[in-house]
Parts: structure tokens; sequence; C-alpha cells
């Protein structure tokens, strides 16, 4: 069977604290994309589990996650919205990409060194052997196009590494059983948009994260229009007004960030939005930021809550999906196993 054509798979972990990194890293991307492909968005609870979870938040996370795919835009009935551990198939191939991946490729993984820190020999398992499960959930598919914000990049790289090797490693298998020599493809990354990583606006360094000890380093997706706006005034900048030109963001973190944040939500690019305010205060821009932001993402977290009301009806979404994700991933892992030389029932 070949790869279908043009398939998008992507992800998003039920860790809580959804913020304005994810919504225009990814969430964002996720909709615009479904004009034009096949998508499939998961909430990868099985990702969460890498670090501990208290079990309640886990399930209203997940809830969290699905209620904003579908507030920001995501439809469920045209494209599949479903949570990773309700389809096995993803556990099961992680496993057999366990044995494909190098441990010497995991040791690379930045995230891993980040996430882990100096306990290295506390972090679980889970976490070193995640970008096989990442693998795993996008190659369970055949997906040919994965949207993600920068930071993902060295994962995806890894995906197409353990794709290729199996590939290799399997290929006269392949061959005798008459499948595709491209029996997984390599896919691509989609690192594109004006915010692929969307920074903390308490240091324009550090990544905006879920994980981040401090709630004003980001903008949740829930926070009412007081704390945005707050938030927002209390973001670090520097002395000096803001420049006329993009040149003039170089080594600025903090300002090169917040404009960034503006043209994302504003759809426009960074040199529009300087043509308006350049020469100005930081004062004049952060308020009509703290508007727009509230002007874009109010919506969101109002349709979140009305749909949280109902966690009935978002769960029936998720089981929905989950069948027909397995109606895609069933086939596929069949043939895996054929390739590997497993003996299953017919
Ligand atoms: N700051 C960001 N800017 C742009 N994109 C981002 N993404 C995450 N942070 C930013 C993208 O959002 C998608 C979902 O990410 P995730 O929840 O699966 O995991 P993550 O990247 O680990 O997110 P966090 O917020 O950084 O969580 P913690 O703090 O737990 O590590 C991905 O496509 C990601 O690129």
């Amino acid at each position: 069977m070949a790869a279908v054509s043009h398939r998008v798979f992507s992800g998003v972990q039920p860790t809580g604290n959804l913020h304005l990194g994810n919504y225009l890293g990814a969430i964002t991307r996720f909709v615009a994309l479904q004009e034009t492909h096949e998508c499939i968005y998961c909430v990868v609870d099985l990702h969460a589990i890498t670090t501990w979870q208290e079990p309640a938040e886990l399930t209203k996370n997940i809830r969290e996650v699905t209620a904003a795919f579908i507030a920001s835009g995501i439809d469920p009935d045209k494209h599949i919205v479903f949570n990773q551990s309700q389809v096995v198939e993803h556990a099961e191939l992680a496993w057999m990409f366990n044995c494909v991946a190098r441990m010497g490729w995991l040791n690379r993984m930045t995230q891993f060194k980040e996430k882990a820190g100096k306990h290295r020999e506390n972090a679980s398992v889970g976490l070193f052997a995640y970008p096989a499960l990442m693998a795993a959930d996008i190659l369970a598919y055949r997906a040919t196009h994965v949207p993600v914000g920068e930071d993902q990049k060295q994962h995806l790289e890894l995906t197409r590494d353990i794709a290729q090797k199996f590939n290799v490693d399997f290929a006269a298998s392949i061959a005798s059983h008459g499948y595709d020599e491209t029996f997984f493809p390599l896919p691509e990354p989609l690192i594109t948009g004006p915010a692929t990583r969307v920074m903390s606006l308490r240091d324009g360094a550090k990544k905006m994260s879920k994980s981040d000890p401090s709630d004003l380093s980001r903008i949740n997706l829930t926070d009412d229009a007081d704390t945005i706006a707050k938030k927002i005034r209390k973001a670090k900048t520097d002395p000096e007004p803001l420049p006329s030109e993009t040149e003039g963001l170089a080594d600025r973190p903090e300002a090169d960030n917040l404009v960034g944040i503006f043209s994302a939500l504003n759809d426009q690019t960074a040199a529009q939005t300087l043509s308006h305010y350049g020469g100005g205060q930081f004062s004049e821009f952060k308020a009509d930021l703290a508007n727009l932001a509230v002007e874009k993402l109010s919506p969101i977290a109002g349709e979140m809550s009305r749909l949280l009301a109902d966690p009935a009806h978002i769960d029936t979404i998720l089981c929905d999906g989950a069948d027909r994700a397995r109606a895609i991933t069933s086939p596929i892992l069949r043939q895996v196993r054929d390739v590997i030389g497993l003996i299953q029932r017919s």
C-alpha cells in the first residue's frame, strides 16, 4: 500500500496551561491545513505521562486540549481528533521503533537533556524514549506532513531517521511481501508561520512553555481579559523605543517576541507592525497588543468553557475519532508485523 499523498498528523500534550505559543506555533497551523489536507490531530496523553500527572488533572487536561482544538476551528467531523491512548497501535509501533532507534540517537535529543536536567538518572525511561513514540504517532498513519513549532524539529529529524532505518533494515522482507519499498514515508516538518517559537514574556531567551513556574511568562488560552492585559503590561522589554525596521529587532529578544506575537495575531508581517509602531514607546504598543490578544483569544476561551461544560460530548468526539484513527493504523500495523516476521491472527 503506497502512502497517501498528503496526510497531516500532529499532537499536543495534555499537560495543562495551554498557551499562546501552542496556539500560534501549532494550533493555528492545524486549522489552516484542514483546507488542503487530510488531517489527524491527537491529544498525546501517553507523551504527557512521561512526567508525573495527577490522574484527575490529566483527564481534565485531555478534555481541555480537545476543547481548544475545536474552539480554535478544528472540525472533528471532517478530520480526526482523538486521544493517543485509545489507539493502541501507537504504543505497539513505539516499542518496535525502540528496537530500531539507537541509544546514541536518543542521547543527542536536546529536549530530553533540558527536561531531565541535572537529574538524568531520575528521569523516566518514557521521557528518554519519547521521540520513538512520536515517530510511531506519525508513521502509524504514514503521515507525510507534520506541523510543529521550532522546538520539535530535532524530533522530526529522528522520525525520518527511524523511518529510513526501518525501510533499509527490512528492505528484503518489505519486497518479499510486495509492499512499496518506501514502506514508511520520510515525513516533512511544517515549521511555518510568523510565530514558530514564541518566547517567554519574562525572558526573551526562553521559549514560552507550559512548565515554566511563572504564570506571568505565558498567556494561557483560558486567561481572562484582565489577566491577559496584566501579563502583557508586565512583559519584560528594554528602555529603547520600538525600531522602525525589522533589523532593529536583532539583539532585542523581548521586543522581537512582542512584535512577533502582535504580527501573528494580526496576520501581518513584522515589517508592517513596525511601520505603524516604529519610534513609539512600548506602553502604547503593549496597550494595543493587549486589546488585540483579548479580541482574538476571548472567543476561544468562551467556546472552550461552553464545550467543557459537557464532558460527555467531548469524550464521544474522542471515541469516534479513535475509531476512525484505528481504521487507518490497524491495517498499517498488520503490514508492520508481517514485515518484522511476527505471527498474527489472520
Ligand atoms: N513557545 C512555543 N512557540 C511555538 N510553538 C510552540 N509549541 C510549544 N511551545 C511553543 C508547539 O506546540 C505544540 C504542542 O506542544 P506540546 O504540548 O506537545 O509540547 P511542548 O513543545 O513540550 O510544549 P511546552 O509548552 O514547551 O510544554 P513543556 O513546558 O511541558 O515542555 C508543538 O508543535 C510545539 O512545537
